[in-house]
């Protein structure tokens, strides 16, 4: 169900939404729109049920309506073949099909209206978490400001309850083309356009990893454009932040770091605290923080890891990040280095 003017757009996204949706659900159970646990995705489902109900109520008139003149009425043996008698103008039959169908747009819009601003005008109260979503071509950056985090990939916030409330309000903006920021589950689908900012609020209400994806076709490298978000207790979530905040704690003498901290991958990647401050790719600070490569690509694991950074184009062809020469012996100095970075 879309609920801003710009996604009301056309079939090929309505189907691309729809296929990543299906694989989201049979791949993975976190994923199913029609369970929604969050105030935005449980409204936006109500409205979506009651459309529905209207048009299969529609549907059912008309279709039982059809088939009944089509018995009904059906030639038979012995009838006359002749033309029956044709009737022209009637104010009553003109004016039912009129007021009638402009009575259910009428419901539709209104209920339509309501829920978007029931959704849009939402106070976000002042303890709510502010995070800065960045959409890049392939893969998502999340920006913590007020704790100062960056991470990327796998968006980690708390879970709200009736007794202690944790709202979270996301501001979408794009770094390159635009993208769409789309988590079944918790919050209708919502553009992410470069040079603007859209705001979405989500108060999930389960713990556990939420599965979405861009829904909005940016590139060769769309569909593996996957968002997780993962809601935790407001304690592991205060945890999380300890460690997202933790200061890198590497040695000059290290031969790792510093075979790290002497490539090109600086030119692109931040570790906090070294001189690794490039801000192409995603910010690599607690990289074995999440449990995931790539957008939700391939699970973090150290061989992933040296097989992606011995030739990233081809596990993502067409992404940006180029192969950088290494010879093996620096390789291997790399990813021990990166999987210190918890
Ligand atoms: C020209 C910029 C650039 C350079 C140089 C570069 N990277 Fe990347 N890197 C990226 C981009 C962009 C991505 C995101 C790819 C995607 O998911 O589409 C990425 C992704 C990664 C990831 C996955 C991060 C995650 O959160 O999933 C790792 C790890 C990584 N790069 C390590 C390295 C290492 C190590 C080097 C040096 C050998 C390096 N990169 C050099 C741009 C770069
Ligand atoms: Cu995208």
């Amino acid at each position: 169900m879309n609920l801003r003017p710009r996604q009301s757009g056309s079939f090929l996204l309505f189907v691309s939404a729809l296929s990543a949706q299906l694989s989201a659900q049979t791949m993975h159970p976190s994923g199913n729109m029609f369970r929604p646990l969050a105030t935005p995705a449980r409204m936006v489902s109500e409205l979506s049920e009651l459309t529905v109900v209207i048009c299969l109520s529609i549907f059912l008139v008309v279709a039982g309506l059809l088939a009944y003149a089509v018995i009904r009425f059906a030639y038979r043996e012995g009838d006359s073949k002749s033309e029956p008698p044709q009737v022209y103008g009637s104010n009553q039959v003109e004016i039912a099909w009129t007021v009638i169908p402009i009575l259910i747009v009428f419901v539709l819009s209104m209920a339509t209206a309501r829920i978007t601003s029931a959704v849009q005008n939402q106070k976000i109260p002042k303890d709510a978490l502010y995070v800065t979503v960045v959409g890049h071509q392939w893969w998502w950056e999340f920006q913590y400001p007020d704790l100062k985090i960056t991470t990327a990939n796998e968006l980690h916030i708390p879970l709200s309850s009736t007794a202690a409330p944790h709202m979270t309000s996301l501001k979408l903006t794009s770094a390159d083309v635009s993208h769409g920021f789309w988590i079944p589950q918790l919050a209708g689908k919502t553009d992410v356009i470069p040079n603007r900012t859209n705001t979405i609020w989500i108060d999930p209400q389960e713990t556990g990893t939420y599965l979405g994806n861009c829904s909005e076709y940016c590139g060769t490298q769309h569909a593996k454009m996957e968002i997780r978000v993962v809601v935790d207790t407001p304690e592991e979530f205060q945890k999380w932040v300890e460690r997202q905040r933790a200061a890198e704690a590497g040695a000059d003498s290290d031969a790792n770091r510093q075979a790290f901290l002497s490539s090109p991958c600086i030119i692109c990647h931040t570790v906090n605290g070294t001189s690794a401050m490039g801000a192409i790719g995603p910010d690599l600070s607690h990289l074995m923080s999440r449990d995931t490569l790539l957008a939700a690509e391939t699970p973090n694991t150290a061989a992933n890891l040296r097989d992606w950074i011995k030739d990233p184009q081809h596990l993502k062809p067409g992404n940006k990040m180029p192969t950088v020469p290494l010879t093996d012996g620096q390789l291997d100095q790399i990813v021990a280095y990166l999987t210190t970075l918890k």
